[in-house]
Order: structure tokens, then C-alpha cells, then sequence
């Protein structure tokens, strides 16, 4: 079949014709339930036995914005060639793709209905105690084994190749790296922070170290980034953890993956400002999210070390004293990151329910601030707090002048 957007109708019918997971005779449902900013994503399931599977498939466009904003099919592949890497290296975090159709840009998944998303779960004050060994272990499987420490180098550099990705990545060098600090057609921000978004605009140093952090997303083909690491790109039930969505897989920095995860999980803690009325509440549920926060760092670099003790290849990436001073660089690049993918959930296009479904403009106008200054923090003491102990004591050092963190 030759591409073209699939109707309900039509993606169950493929379901019973070519796919060999239901019988023939099967009674189906088909709903298309996507949520995101750019795909079609159905839910086809048959009542009598419960089996159920996820079609997701790429439009020619963003759907966010609409056919105006024309975006390259061939993400689809980036994402199932991806998701089968992500899934051989980390099996109990990655879901499992049955099929892929490169005519009409189509893959076909397990569905993870019993899973919720970490944004939702997260906004609606629920704790996820395995999360952050989860994603530290993801983190550190696919980022190492992707690398030059482990692939020799001549099949990572056709790794590069196979994941070249220029039309995502300059969606995010454009939504991550350049138009939250200018005033962009493309951004969207709460009236309510205007000044403090021109702060953001007129603020040169802030700016300098941004352009460093684009400039090495752009030229540092470190490992196979997921590419878009937040927490709409993760599903969580208190037991299990699957990522999904890597449509936006590049070879990048390491620091960028880290980076992505820390960001919306502090875009949380600005948010549940908003959310959480009760003070204890509030001080109990942002320690925990700072507390998953040190503990995915704390995961990654643990087993990211004792993977590259084990299994690194390269002669010279093997010299004593070599990944320790690695690794404080990505954890330098990651806070960095994060600081970036803070302020553009904030003043660019595409913002996060965290702090959209905040009703009141005036408490949402608090958080956003709270989140832009952490934003502009990790940026600017990137390096300084990548050398200390936890992140989580840098970030309730730096609020406390501001008066009354919870500690
Ligand atoms: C037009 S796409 C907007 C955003 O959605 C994705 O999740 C990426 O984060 C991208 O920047
Ligand atoms: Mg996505």
C-alpha cells in the first residue's frame, strides 16, 4: 500500500489482513489516540480476549502545528531501527515492536495501556520508587554501548550514518537551542512572565553558554541518543518502566539524554508549586523528585563506570583516570542541557501539562518563574555543580535565599 494517513477503519482492517497477531475472524476496536505534537497513534484491540496492539505512524507534518510545517516520514524508521537497539541492550524498559511497514511509514507495537505516562502520573502527585534506577540503567546501557567505547569504530561511524536525522534535530536546535532566547514567532509563554522573559532575552552570559550547549548537541556525535528523553516519552506503573518514542534518535552528546530527564523532572517540582496546596505535601513530593534526580545520575555513572571497566574496547579509552574525567564532563553537559530543555517548556512552542494544567494564570505565572530560574542555574553552574555531590543540594542551596525551600 502506498503511503497515506490511515483512518480507524483502515488500521483495523490492516490489523486482521497483515498482521499475524489476531485471528482472521477477530472483532476489533480502533481508536485513534494520539496526543503528541506529531504522529497518529491507534489503539486496536479485540474485547473477547483483551489482545491489544499500538499502530503508530507518521504524517508528512507536524501535527502540532498542522501541513503547514512539513517533517520527513523517514523519522518512522529512525524510530523502529531505534527502538529494536534499545530494546536488544535494555529488554524490561523498552516495548516490543511486532511489525514495520516502510510504505506507509507504520510501526506496529506492544501496547502499554496498564502503563501511564510519567507526566501524567508524575502532575498527579504519584511517586514511581523504580523510575530513576530504571531510566539510570537505560541511560547508561545505551549510551555506552552506542559509543566508541564499545563499537569499534568503523560500525559507529555507520551507525552515525544510519541515524543522520537532520530534519528532528533542527527541530530542537530551532525549540531547544535558539527561539526561547529571542522573541521568536514560534514562542508562547504566560503574559504574566514577560519581564522575566525579557531578563532571559537581554541576559549575554546566559546566552554565551547556551550557544556552547548548541554548538556541542550540533558537532558531538557522542552516542545513539533516544533524542527526546522527557516524561511524555516514558511510561510507569509502580513496577515497570518503558520507554517509548525515540523519534528523535541521533548520534549527539550523552549529556543531551541526561539532560532531557532531569529538565522535566524539575519542570515538575516548579509545577507541583501550583498543584500541591499543603505545605508538607508539597515539600514531601518535590524531595522525592530531587531525590530520583540524584539517584538516576547516581545509576548511570555506577554502571556506566563498571560497564566501561568491563567491556571497553578502544586501547587508549581505556587508560586509567580516563572515564571519571568523562563522565564529570557529560554531567557537566547534562545540567547544561537541562537548564535549556527548563526554559524552552517555558517560552517556546510546545509546553508541558505539568505546568499548563495549572488553572490559576497567577500560580502558573509563579512556577514558570521558579522554573525559569532553575533553568538559568543549571545552565550557568553547570560545571561548579557537576564537581559537588548532588544536584539536590545545589538546587534547594540555590532556592533557599528566595525564601522558604522545604529542606
Ligand atoms: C514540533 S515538535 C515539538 C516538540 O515535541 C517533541 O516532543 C519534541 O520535544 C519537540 O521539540
Ligand atoms: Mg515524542
Amino acid at each position: 500500500m502506498s503511503y497515506r494517513p490511515l483512518s480507524e477503519e483502515e488500521a483495523k482492517h490492516y490489523a486482521l489482513s497483515t498482521l499475524n497477531y489476531f485471528s482472521k475472524e477477530a472483532i476489533l476496536s480502533s481508536h485513534e489516540i494520539g496526543d503528541g505534537n506529531l504522529n497518529l497513534v491507534f489503539h486496536i484491540q479485540e474485547e473477547a480476549t483483551g489482545k491489544s496492539v499500538i499502530f503508530k505512524q507518521a504524517l508528512p507534518y507536524a501535527r502540532v502545528v498542522g501541513e503547514s510545517w512539513p517533517l520527513t516520514l523517514d523519522r518512522a524508521r529512525i524510530e523502529k531501527e531505534a527502538l529494536v537497539i534499545q530494546k536488544e541492550l535494555c529488554p524490561e524498559l523498552v516495548p516490543q515492536v511486532y511489525h514495520y511497514d516502510s510504505e506507509l511509514f507504520l510501526t506496529i507495537m506492544e501496547d502499554l495501556s496498564d502503563h501511564v505516562i510519567a507526566r501524567k502520573g508524575l502532575t498527579e502527585g504519584n511517586q514511581y520508587p523504580l523510575l530513576a534506577t530504571h531510566i539510570g540503567h537505560f541511560l547508561a546501557h545505551t549510551l555506552f554501548y552506542s559509543s566508541d567505547f564499545y563499537l569499534a569504530a568503523d560500525l559507529k561511524k555507520s551507525r552515525v550514518t544510519q541515524f543522520t536525522n537532520p530534519e528532528l534535530c533542527k527541530i530542537t536546535e530551532d525549540l531547544v537551542f535558539t527561539d526561547p532566547y529571542y522573541d521568536a514567532p514560534t514562542n508562547s509563554f504566560n503574559p504574566l512572565i514577560k519581564e522575566d522573559v525579557h531578563y532571559i532575552w537581554q541576559h549575554s552570559l546566559l546566552k554565551q553558554e547556551i550557544a556552547a550547549l548548541k554548538h556541542s548537541f550540533l558537532s558531538s556525535a557522542q552516542s545513539l541518543l533516544h533524542g527526546d528523553l522527557h516524561t511524555g516519552s516514558i511510561f510507569v506503573t509502580p513496577t515497570s518502566t518503558k520507554v517509548i518514542d525515540p523519534e528523535f534518535a541521533y548520534y549527539g552528546p550523552m549529556g543531551f539524554d541526561i539532560g532531557a530527564i532531569i529538565a522535566n523532572l524539575v519542570l515538575n517540582l516548579a509545577a507541583q508549586e501550583g498543584h500541591l496546596q499543603e505545605k508538607e505535601q508539597l515539600a514531601s513530593f518535590q524531595n522525592y523528585l530531587l531525590e530520583t534526580i540524584d539517584q538516576i545520575w547516581e545509576t548511570f555513572a555506577t554502571q556506566f563506570k563498571e560497564l566501561a571497566e568491563k567491556e571497553t574496547q578502544d586501547i587508549s579509552l581505556r587508560e586509567p583516570g580516563y572515564v571519571a574525567h568523562f563522565l564529570a564532563q557529560v554531567r557537566a553537559d547534562a545540567y547544561g542541557f537541562a537548564g535549556c530543555k527548563v526554559l524552552r517548556r517555558v517560552i517556546g512552542l510546545a509546553g508541558v501539562a505539568d505546568l499548563e494544567s495549572i488553572a490559576d494564570p497567577e500560580r502558573r505565572a509563579s512556577s514558570e518563574r521558579l522554573a525559569l530560574y532553575l533553568g538559568e542555574q543549571l545552565i550557568i553552574h553547570r560545571k561548579k555543580w557537576a564537581a559537588t555531590e548532588k544536584l539536590s543540594e545545589q538546587i534547594k542551596a540555590s532556592l533557599h535565599p528566595l525564601g522558604g525551600y522545604p529542606s
